[in-house]
């Protein structure tokens, strides 16, 4: 029985990547007098590694400009990527990166039905803290049953570590839960945990085909398209009583299997 929701943060809850940490990371290498910038296209690119400080390390064994020795690169990735950080809750705090659509619709249905919350992402805690606080107030902690966050699960998606802590937290098995994510590597990871999941695409990802996923929609006030493996057709929008019907289909096939 669905008993949790579990959100990814980056990409699913908002386009914090191309209008947060992407114009983040660029003000961090103006600061720093660094010669490169990441556009869109590129910042797309790299959004395969997970983490800012992975990427931010992949990035720079590219980087001319930057460093040949690989402490000194590594230092730099560090500095970096705290300040990164800390322009990024500025950017958060000021409300320039939204909730995307249905988000906080689902989020309250959930609630009121008593399934509970939790949230599995790669970022710092520092960066999911300035999004939270602004998007559902002060007392925003209460509402997540359990919060898993980069410095919780150092090993990163697509690894499953991050879903683990997260069922953990929430004492349930994978089958009484379900992900909500925008990436091939949170898919990946939640699937590799036994996480069914649906799928918000971000535009990042707007063109993948997310092969394996429980329902695939462009944003949650859309409708979503099942698994072929699930008959059925979709709402005008992803609800919770669909998401139900889709979870417990998805389990009965497996038993039946
Ligand atoms: C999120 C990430 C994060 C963010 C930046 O992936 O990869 O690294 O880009 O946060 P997901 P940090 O949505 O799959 O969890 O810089 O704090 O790592
Ligand atoms: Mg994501």
């Amino acid at each position: 029985m669905l008993a949790a929701l579990i959100w990814d943060v980056d990409g699913t809850l908002a386009e914090t990547e191309r209008d947060g940490h992407r114009v983040a990371f660029n003000e961090s290498f103006e600061s720093f007098g660094l010669p490169w910038r990441w556009d869109v296209a590129r910042y797309t690119e790299l959004l395969r590694i997970t983490g800012g400080r992975e990427r931010l390390l992949h990035d720079l064994a590219m980087q001319p400009a930057a460093p040949t020795d690989t402490d000194e690169r590594a230092r730099l990735a560090a500095a970096l990527h705290t300040e990164k950080n800390r322009r990024y809750a500025q950017i958060a705090r000021r409300g320039a990166i939204p909730l995307r659509p249905g988000v906080l619709r689902l989020m309250r249905e959930a609630t009121t039905a008593g399934v509970r919350l939790a949230i599995a992402s790669t970022t710092s805690r520092s960066n999911l803290e300035a999004l939270f606080e602004l998007q559902f107030g002060a007392g925003w902690r209460e509402h997540f049953a359990t919060v898993v966050c980069g410095e919780d699960a150092p090993l990163r998606k697509p690894d499953p570590q991050v879903y683990r802590r997260c069922l953990e937290g929430l004492d349930l098995d994978p089958e009484d839960t379900l992900a909500i994510e925008d990436s091939p590597n949170g898919l990946a990871a939640a699937t590799a945990a036994g996480v069914p999941v649906l799928v918000t695409r971000s535009l990042a990802f707007a063109s993948h085909p997310f092969d394996g996923a429980l329902a695939v929609c462009d944003d949650l006030d859309h409708p979503a398209a099942p698994s072929p493996r699930l008959c059925g057709t979709s709402p005008a929008r992803v609800d919770l009583a669909q998401l139900r019907e889709w979870h417990a289909a998805w389990w009965r096939q497996r038993a039946a299997a």
